[in-house]
């Protein structure tokens, strides 16, 4: 195939690549993915919280549970999914070229990414913003103090663009030493090779957490952008992008609810709450616009949990978390002042 291509002229190619474009945009990712048997889910290179790796080799985090919940809802089974794990760098091509179905590895919306780069983005699962880590001997107290500083920061990421920008404003002519893999970015730090790492905050938490000696580090206090974290799915396949949104608000809607992994088929038996009853597919027919089964939602709560529960277990003090707070921020659900909010089931 790639040798015949050598000999095509330019505008036969063209052809080419615009009858597979129109071909794969006529076959929703849906039935892609029903026909191939499992989902293929993209996350980051292993980092505590949203994507790491297990003794057993087994993929978990909060974003995890985002490609977990997508495969439940589709297939009944959560691990009906393959787990590719790119770089900040590469993320957006292996999503737009269609190696990857869903994209799920901390990935900031922002206007560019959404309008330029052929994607579309889902309901945020987790509002960062960035900050820099420094070691407690240097004896910096505040981000505009890093005059001159040189500092580490990951490429292809708004970490490095919000750094300039802060950099010019405060007048503070940092230098950027740029990486692709966030832990050659982190050793280098280690070894003294630049004074500071800049990176979403929470990322930077659950790195500190694997250092050698994570007491001789810290967080500086300046949050210095918006980092509002969010699954994507290729633009214009409606019919995916419905239901990996929904799928996700799901979880937020189960926590809402009271609507636990624990009590979920309590719950579906016994619950007289008609939002239950409809979540759960007791009632009512959500499953059809969605081209799913009745259990789809029942499928994410009693396999992945809600989206607390996840919290809990890698964000939160679960014992594979990374001891984020939850009370008071933007995670929390909107009725207990946070910024996490379904819009109605129904
Ligand atoms: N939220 C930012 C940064 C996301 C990101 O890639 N994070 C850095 C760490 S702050 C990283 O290298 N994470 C590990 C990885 O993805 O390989 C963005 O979307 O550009």
């Amino acid at each position: 195939m790639k040798i015949r291509k050598l000999h095509l002229s330019a505008a036969v190619i063209s052809v080419a690549v615009l009858a597979s474009a129109t071909s794969a945009s006529a076959q929703s990712t849906l039935d892609i993915v029903k026909e191939r048997g499992h989902l293929r889910c993209q996350v980051g290179t292993p980092s505590a919280g949203f994507y790491n790796l297990n003794a057993k080799g087994e993929w978990y985090g909060l974003d995890v549970a985002t490609c977990q919940a997508v495969a439940a809802a589709i297939f009944g089974d959560k691990n009906k999914l393959e787990i590719q794990s790119v770089s900040s760098q590469a993320r957006f091509t292996a999503l737009a070229n269609g190696e990857s179905d869903l994209l799920s590895r901390t990935a900031t919306w922002t206007m560019s990414r959404d309008t330029e780069l052929g994607l579309d983005f889902l309901p945020p699962n987790f509002y960062d913003g960035q900050g820099f880590t420094v070691r407690k001997d240097s004896g910096l107290t505040s981000a505009l103090q890093l005059k001159g500083a040189k500092i580490c920061v990951t490429t292809g990421t708004t970490n490095e663009l919000n750094m300039t920008d802060y950099s010019r404003v405060n007048n503070l002519n940092i230098s950027n030493v740029t990486f692709e893999d966030w832990n050659v970015r982190d050793d280098t730090y280690l070894k003294g090779g630049c004074d500071a790492v800049t990176g979403d905050k929470s990322s930077m938490a659950g790195n500190i957490a694997s250092f050698p000696n994570p007491g001789e580090h810290m967080i500086l206090p300046e949050t210095i952008s918006k980092e509002p974290l969010a699954a994507a799915v290729r633009h214009g396949d409606n019919k995916w992008t419905d239901l990996v949104r929904w799928s996700i608000f799901a979880m937020v809607n189960a926590e809402e609810l009271g609507i636990t992994s624990a009590n979920v088929d309590e719950m579906k038996a016994n619950s007289k709450n008609v939002s239950v009853r409809r979540l759960l597919g007791v009632e009512g027919n959500l499953h059809n616009g969605l081209g799913l089964t009745k259990d789809w939602a029942y499928n994410i709560i009693k396999q992945v949990g809600n989206y607390g529960e996840n919290y809990e277990a890698y964000m939160g003090d679960g014992e594979l978390g990374i001891g984020i707070p939850r009370k008071g921020t933007t995670n929390e659900l909107w009725t207990n002042g946070g910024l996490m909010y379904s819009p109605p089931m129904r």
